[in-house]
């Protein structure tokens, strides 16, 4: 299975798929869609994802697929990353369903707003602030209990939500109070083989 990966190089969404791949082995190429540029929204790139965001992924045999988890989920499909059993793979879906409705869109539109667009603080919606350290706080509770947001083991659920937990501080984000979440990311970033943020 040898795949094209479309993806901006700074987005956590699309470093998901990335870190993936390179962790399976998988054979694929990377293609720059520079989002600022409004290259997703080409009509080059709307043929591959007519919803005109990145990630996407093209299958040698014409096949297409958009939606980071959606993808992990296929590349990684018949792997230990998702669980076989039954419920531990309901859990992982649990994450996985959460990271992108109550933690992508607040972490990573932070980070998006101060990060990307040279936002100051008083131009970033304050709520964004309030509703991330919420996130950060249920992550540090539920990892004082367990090593992986599925108790058996790695798995996607920690890919996922490692993706823009690692740029948290590029969002205003301060994780030196998380000691758990820090411990935790320094184990996923072991397990995917990535080096630690300077
Ligand atoms: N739920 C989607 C979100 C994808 C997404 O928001 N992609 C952003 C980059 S991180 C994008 O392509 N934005 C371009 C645009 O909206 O024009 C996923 O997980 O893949």
């Amino acid at each position: 299975m040898t795949f094209t990966v479309y993806g901006d190089s700074l987005s956590g969404n699309c470093l998901k798929v990335k870190w993936l791949a390179d962790h399976l082995g998988l054979s694929y190429r990377w293609t720059e869609v520079n989002v600022l540029k409004g290259e997703a929204k080409a009509a080059a790139f709307l043929a591959i994802n007519p919803a005109g965001q990145v990630p996407a992924v093209r299958f040698d045999d014409g096949r297409q697929l958009a939606q980071s988890n959606a993808i992990l989920l296929y590349l990684a499909e018949g792997t230990g990353l998702v669980p076989a059993e039954p419920f531990a793979r309901a859990q992982m879906y649990q994450w996985l369903f959460w990271e992108q409705y109550s933690h992508e869109p607040v972490i990573a539109v932070r980070r998006f707003h101060r990060f990307y667009l040279n936002k100051p603080d008083s131009e970033i919606d304050p709520s964004l602030m309030v509703k991330g350290l919420a996130v950060l706080d249920l992550m540090e509770r539920v990892l004082s209990e367990q090593d992986w947001f599925v108790a058996t083991g790695f798995s996607l659920a920690d890919i996922a939500l490692v993706a823009y937990t690692r740029f948290a501080h590029q969002g205003g984000f301060d994780l030196s109070p998380y000691a758990h979440i820090r411990a935790w990311i320094t184990r996923v970033e072991a397990e995917l083989g990535l080096p630690p943020l300077a």
